[in-house]
Order: structure tokens, then sequence, then C-alpha cells
């Protein structure tokens, strides 16, 4: 079997003194953290699009890197190629899964039925490495925002036949989710939102989004897909507004139209910060209402307003991050390296480089956030912030069985009230440095 990155030796954990640039520094996949190995608490995935797939282009220039793997792009030859390549360096990273689009795996072809032979023949390669190796799949998707005739929307289109489309391109991948064995099923609905109003009957849209994920929903569970059903908020970018604003907009949306019990959230740093959220606060929401499942694993850029799907390497947010996962009790999903190299870094060792990252961030993130939940001290000032609803008045409001004439008349026999106790933000963001520097 021809060797792809033969100059990359299987990378091991080495700890944090090693200056080995092929080496980890803080996953070491069998530690255990909180009573669970690293490796069951950071199930990562290498996605397919960026790492296998994306070669540098750019608005402004072409390729930089080669991401030929010795063959001739926009072949068969090219997309086992692809299957090798990838799996090679997954094995040599220690990455258990991976997620993909339909067109990241083969090349398109004009007609839909060629496209779908072609898939056929891929996932039947793809299988048989997947069985050899023990890699799995973390998730598919249908990519419905490439083609020029996803221009006005997938589910979100004002044509019938591009709606068609879309449905026979989301049950292609939901049958080749499930015969890959894969957890989840994600909608970005990157090109479902709008440009302008002048040109946009928005509930029509809305409406026919759900319609098309009830049936995708439907489709699935016949065939036999038992994992969770993923939408991926994200707030603008390629539409100017997007349906999938964030996790709250999403997880309204869900409800409306009924879809709630077969959906979580796929939640990515970028579109967090792109909705002027922090990456924690979308997990936070997710995670409280029952619908955090799996999780985009990357960062975008302070200075820049766009998509840069930058290696996470900000352990701050990652011990965040990691914060809210163990609070919510880990993920159904895992954790998709949804990044891709900076266009200057165009080699082979740059894509190893960059998944070492990503994954120390995440288990340097992992083991501090482990810290903070040990050292108990934010957990503690949380509960005592809200000690004044222990009381009787405040039980019955809990309990929602308060009147608002009983908690006016408190109010009046008050007359005047005291501001209540300092929220100790900076003693607080002090705790999180202590843990972190020490
Ligand atoms: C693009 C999205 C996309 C989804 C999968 O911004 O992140 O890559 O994750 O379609
Ligand atoms: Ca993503
Ligand atoms: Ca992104």
């Amino acid at each position: 079997m021809k060797e792809y990155f033969a100059d990359i030796p299987k990378i091991k954990y080495e700890g944090k003194a090693s200056k080995n640039p092929l080496a980890f520094r803080y996953y070491d996949a069998d530690r255990i953290i909180l009573g669970k190995k690293m490796s069951d608490h950071l199930p990562f995935a290498m996605a397919w699009w960026h790492n296998l797939c994306a070669a540098g282009t750019d608005m402004f220039g072409r390729d930089t890197a080669d991401k030929s793997f010795g063959a001739q792009k926009g072949t068969m030859e090219h997309a086992k190629a692809k299957v090798d390549a990838g799996f090679e360096f997954m094995q040599k990273l220690g990455i258990k899964y991976f997620c993909f689009h339909d067109v990241d795996i083969v090349p398109e072809a004009e007609d839909i039925n060629e496209t779908n032979r072609r898939l056929d023949e891929i996932t039947d390669y793809l299988l048989k490495k997947m069985e050899e190796t023990g890699i799995k799949c973390l998730w598919g998707t249908a990519n419905m925002f490439s083609n020029p005739r996803f221009m006005n929307g997938a589910g979100s289109t004002n044509s019938v036949d591009v709606y068609c489309f879309a449905a026979a391109q989301i049950k292609k991948a939901i049958e080749l989710t499930v015969k890959l064995g894969g957890k989840g099923y994600v909608f970005w609905g990157g090109r479902e939102g709008y440009e302008t109003l002048l040109n946009t009957d928005v509930r029509f849209e809305q409406e026919n989004i759900a319609a098309l994920m009830k049936m995708a929903v439907e489709y699935g569970r016949s065939i036999g897909f038992t994992g969770d059903f993923y939408i991926e908020p994200k707030p603008k970018e390629p539409m100017k507004h997007q349906y999938d604003f964030d996790a709250a907009t999403a997880i309204g949306f869900l409800r409306q139209y009924g879809l709630d019990k077969d959906f979580k959230m796929n939640i990515e740093a970028n579109h967090a910060t792109l909705a002027g959220h922090t990456f924690r606060h979308e997990l936070r929401i997710s995670a409280i209402n029952g619908m955090l499942g799996s999780i985009d694993a990357n960062q975008g850029d302070y200075l820049l307003g766009w998509d840069t799907d930058e290696f996470p390497y900000n352990v701050y947010e990652s011990t965040l991050c990691m914060y809210e996962v163990l609070k919510a009790g880990g993920l159904t999903g895992g954790f998709n390296f949804d990044a891709k190299n900076r266009r200057p870094s165009n080699t082979p060792e740059d894509m190893f480089h960059a998944y070492i990252l990503g994954m120390d961030t995440f288990a340097l993130g992992l083991i501090k956030a482990a810290e903070l939940i040990e050292d108990g001290e934010l957990d503690e000032f949380v509960e005592k912030r809200y000690e004044s609803f222990k009381g009787e008045l405040g039980q019955k409001i809990r309990s929602g069985t308060a009147t608002l004439s009983e908690l006016a008349a408190h109010a009046e026999e008050l007359g005047s009230c005291k501001t209540p106790d300092s929220g100790r933000q900076e003693y607080l963001e002090s705790i999180v440095n202590r843990i972190l520097f020490g």
C-alpha cells in the first residue's frame, strides 16, 4: 500500500516539555480525566472537505497546496487516493472519526444518477477501510450550497425542481450515513436565507425548509437511522441573512415545526462568534435545551469578520468549551475539526501540525476544565448567587405557585430594596487564570 505521508511518523504523546513538532504535548489518549479516558471525552473527527479537498484557493488566488495525492483531480482514482491518504492521516494521529459532504468524497457528475453511482462505489471502498482500521463516521451531510442550482437556496429555493434535487441529495446522503454507521446527519443551511426581502417570502421559505427536514427524518427513521439530526447554526456567509442564525433561533424553529425530538445542535465556534456570541454561550443555550449534540471545533479571528475556520489554539476558549461539555455530561456527537490550514501553510507537515495543535488545544482545555470543576469555587459562587430563592417566597416563584399580588405585597412591605450582592466578575476571571496559569 502506497504511503502518502511517508516522512511523518505515528504521532505520539511526549508530554509538555517535548519540542518535537510531530508529537502531542497534552493529548494523551489513555489518560483518565474525571473517570474517563481522554479519547472518550474527545471523539475527534477529520473534516473531509478541508483536509483532503481544500488546497488554499481564496477569492484572490488559486491553490497553494497539492492535494492531488498522486492522482488526476476530478477522477474516481483521485477520490480513492483521498480515502487512502485520509485514513493514513487519521491513523497516524489516532483520530477515530471523519465527517463528509456527499461531493467531498466523489467528483460531482453533471447527472445526479452518475453522482449517486460514484457515491455507491466510493462508500463500498470507504466501508472496507473502516472495517480494516476501526475508524468510524461521525456525521454525513449533503452539500446544498456549492452547485449553482442552489443559488437561491435548497429547502428555501423558489424552484420546485431545485427543491427535488435537494431532496434527492439528502435522501442519498442519509442512506450513505446509514451505510457508514454515522452517528449524526447535519443540516447546515448555507444558502437557506436571503439577500433582500424585496424578492423573498420568508414564511414560505421557512415552511418549506421544515417540510424538507420532516421528510428527511421520516425517511431516515424508515431506513434505520437511529442517530441525531443536527442543525448547525450560522448567522451569515454566504447569505446576508441565514435562517439558522444561532442556537436559540434554530431551537425555536425546530420547536415551531415539531422537529425538536429528532434534532440537536452542531455548534461551530466560528459561527458562534459571527453571531455576536461566545462559543460558550451557544454551547450553554444548546445544553439547557437538551440539544447539545456535536461540535465543529475551530476558531475565528478577532480582527476579521468572516468565517476563517482556523485551527483552534485559544486555550482559554477551549477550557470554557470543555467546561460546558463536561457540565452537560458530554456530547452525543464529537469534535469535528472544521478547520483549514492558512493558505501559506501548504505542506503535508502543516496538515499534521494543524491537527496536533487542535487536538492539544482541546486536550489542555479538558484538563483545565476538569481542574476548574474539581476546584469548585465557580460552582459554589453561582450556587450562592441565587440563594435568596431558597426562601419561602423564592420557592413559590420557582414552583410557579406565586401570584403577582403577593410578590407586590412583599415589595410594598419592604418599601425600598437594597442592591443585590456583587457579581464578582473580575475575581471569578482571576480564578480561571489561576487554574490556567498557576
Ligand atoms: C460552513 C459550514 C459547513 C458545515 C457542513 O460554514 O461550517 O462546512 O459544517 O456543511
Ligand atoms: Ca461547520
Ligand atoms: Ca465555519
